[in-house]
Order: structure tokens, then C-alpha cells, then sequence
């Protein structure tokens, strides 16, 4: 008991010289001490909420038939073990990508969203845009310009989507099936894709002016559209799901969902 006793009298006299000590110091040195203290907590408190916050949510997007599902499979397990059906849902996986299964180092788990390009299903892609680190736009290289329509017109939604303009959500528009000697480059497309939008562009602008619409716009008014007018980024590349040809999709993942 006695030696409690001791401790507190002892704690206390303690106390008070540091109570002392401290009334010693100019306000301005200890405001000082405080800050030089506070701030690094503060700073990394930040980077952390920061971090925390930072998706890792991929969306695989593009026409019917462009080859997601075989992508998403071939990404996720190194094979396209999926038939040829019509996905009727989004398909949607957290995982390391198979490339990076056996690698040592650090592996952070992407969030990978495949939603179907059938035109009933499409706005379900507005639903995962607002979390995306990145979108997969999959163009069909081989049976390209039956579609180049249909694809200017969903990419054309996309790029003008509130999200993606505003949170600058990257793009890679990628070239699928180039397996086959038949499929048109990345040049080609990317050149028919920028020159069909154009003619969108013209055309979406005239009925929103008397509709009204908030829709963002593309490009620059009075100059022929090219994908580098966009504010967020818009790439190009090519892969073949089929044949797990998809070295650039996996940079492209990489890039935007940092280990
Ligand atoms: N040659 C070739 N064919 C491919 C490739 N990727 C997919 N295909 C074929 O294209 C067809 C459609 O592939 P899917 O992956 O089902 O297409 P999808 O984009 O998921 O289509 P929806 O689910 O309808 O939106 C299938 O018959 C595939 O075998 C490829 O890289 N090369
Ligand atoms: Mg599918």
C-alpha cells in the first residue's frame, strides 16, 4: 500500500514540473511543437482515406458479340471456357488476374464487370460507371464495319456519360479478334470510330438544342472529332480473347488499379 501511495505522490510532483515546463515555453514554440506534431498524423490519415477510396472496379463494355465474356474468362482463369451464348446479366468477379497469379510481389484484386451489350441491358452499365477506374470499350475487329455504327453510337453514350466526363474515367477502345488475318487494325478502326462520331456529334447536338438536354458534348466545336479532344483519356489497343492475346488489356488494368 505504502509504495502506491509513493507512486501517486511521485506521479503527481511529475505532472506538475511537466505542467510547469510547459507554461515555461512560448505559446508560439509549443502552437509549433503541435503543428510539426499534428501534421504528418493528419497527412496520413489522408492518404489513407484517400487510398481506401480509390476503386479498383474494371467495366467490360462494347456491342454484342465483341468478346467480353471470353475476355472476363480468359482474364480471371487463363481460358475461354464459355460458349458462344448472349450473357442476359452482368457478370462480375473480384480477383488477381491469372498472369499474375504465380508472380511474386504484390497483387491487388480487381473488381471486373462484364455487362452484356444487348441494347435492353445497357443501362445497367450506368450503374457501374460512377465506381469505374477504368472502362474496356471491346470493338469487334473482324465483323468491324457491319457495326461501326452501332458501336459510334454506344461509345458515343459513354463518352458523353456524367461520370466519365466528370470523373475523367479512362477508355481503352480495344481491338478484339485480331487472331484472324482478316481483322482491321487498331489505325482503322480508331479512324472510323473518331469519323462516325462525328456525324453523331452533328446530329445529337441538333436534337438536344431543341430538347434541351444536359448531356455533355464531345470534341470542339468547328473541328473534325478526334478522340484526343475528350477531357478524360481514350487509348487504343489490340487483343484476342480467344487466343489469350491480352498482354495490353492487363497493362491497361494495371495502370488504372495500382497494386
Ligand atoms: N476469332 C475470335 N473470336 C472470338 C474472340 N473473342 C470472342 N470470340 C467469339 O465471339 C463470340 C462472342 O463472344 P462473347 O464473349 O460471348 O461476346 P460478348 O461480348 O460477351 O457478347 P454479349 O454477352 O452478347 O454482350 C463467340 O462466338 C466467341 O467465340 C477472339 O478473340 N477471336
Ligand atoms: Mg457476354
Amino acid at each position: 500500500m505504502e509504495g502506491l501511495e509513493q507512486w501517486k505522490i511521485q506521479a503527481e510532483q511529475w505532472s506538475q514540473q511537466a505542467l510547469q515546463y510547459i507554461h515555461q515555453i512560448p505559446p508560439n514554440q509549443l502552437y509549433a511543437a503541435l503543428a510539426v506534431l499534428l501534421f504528418p498524423i493528419i497527412f496520413i490519415f489522408f492518404v489513407r482515406l484517400f487510398k481506401r477510396t480509390k476503386s479498383n472496379t474494371i467495366i467490360l463494355s462494347g456491342l454484342s458479340g465483341s468478346g467480353k465474356t471470353v475476355l472476363f474468362y480468359q482474364l480471371r482463369d487463363g481460358s475461354s471456357h464459355q460458349g458462344t451464348v448472349t450473357s442476359m446479366e452482368p457478370n462480375e468477379g473480384t480477383f488477381v488476374l491469372h498472369s499474375e497469379e504465380t508472380k511474386n510481389g504484390k497483387k491487388k484484386p480487381i473488381h471486373l464487370v462484364d455487362v452484356p451489350g444487348h441494347s435492353r441491358l445497357r443501362p445497367k452499365l450506368e450503374e457501374f460507371l460512377p465506381q469505374a477506374a477504368g472502362v474496356i470499350f471491346v470493338v469487334d475487329a473482324l465483323e468491324f464495319l457491319p457495326n461501326c455504327r452501332a458501336a459510334s453510337e454506344y461509345l458515343y453514350d459513354l463518352l458523353t456519360n456524367a461520370s466519365v466526363v466528370k470523373k475523367k474515367i479512362p477508355v481503352l477502345l480495344l481491338c478484339n479478334k485480331t487472331d484472324k488475318v482478316t481483322a482491321h487494325t487498331k489505325e482503322f478502326i480508331r479512324k472510323q470510330l473518331e469519323k462516325e462520331i462525328d456525324k453523331l456529334r452533328a446530329s445529337r447536338s441538333a436534337i438536344s438544342a431543341a430538347d434541351i438536354s444536359s448531356d455533355f458534348t464531345l470534341g470542339v466545336p468547328g473541328e473534325a472529332f478526334s478522340f484526343t479532344q475528350c477531357p478524360n483519356k481514350v487509348t487504343v489497343a489490340e487483343a484476342s480473347g480467344l487466343t489469350g492475346e491480352i498482354f495490353q488489356v492487363e497493362q491497361f488494368i494495371r495502370e488504372h488499379v495500382k497494386p
